[in-house]
């Protein structure tokens, strides 16, 4: 770990600093650790050829025409990328969805697009983690875990 300095705008670092106790975070740089992590991500999500997994989550009215049978209908039409689903029905006219998905960022952008521009769903949102085979992110512990 290295140690270095930064110069910020007042208004800057107080943004961060509310930033950083909204959010829980310990210290400035703990914030701005997690800042660059999503840059990072962020940028990945671009790289189309970049491989990793992502986390897909959107709300959708089940009853809304045909809506409930085209969201499965795209789901089995990129499957390969599918690793888990999770469906919470969460009133009585809507359903929470949030899809592990796991692939080439380029694939999974396209099925997020496919799904969250369907007309009924709402708060469509794409988290992705990117893989980088020869320095792991977010995992400085690699050996701890046997799996
Ligand atoms: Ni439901």
């Amino acid at each position: 770990m290295q140690r270095i300095t930064i110069t910020m705008d007042d208004d800057l670092v107080e943004t961060l600093d509310q930033l950083s106790a909204r959010r829980g975070y310990h210290n400035r740089s703990e914030a701005l650790r997690d800042i660059v992590r999503t840059a990072l991500a962020q940028e990945a999500t671009g790289d189309n050829q970049q491989q990793g997994f992502a986390v897909l989550s959107y709300v959708y009215e089940h009853e809304k025409r045909d809506l409930a049978s085209r969201i499965v209908s795209a789901q089995h039409h990129h499957h390969d990328l599918s690793v888990a689903t999770l469906h919470v029905h969460i009133n009585h006219d809507d359903c929470l969805e949030i899809a592990v998905l796991k692939g080439q960022m380029g694939e999974i952008q396209h099925f997020a697009d496919d799904v969250t521009s369907q007309r009924g769903v709402r708060h469509g949102h794409l988290q992705c983690l990117p893989i980088d085979e020869h320095t792991e992110l977010h995992h400085p512990h690699h050996g701890e875990h046997s799996h």
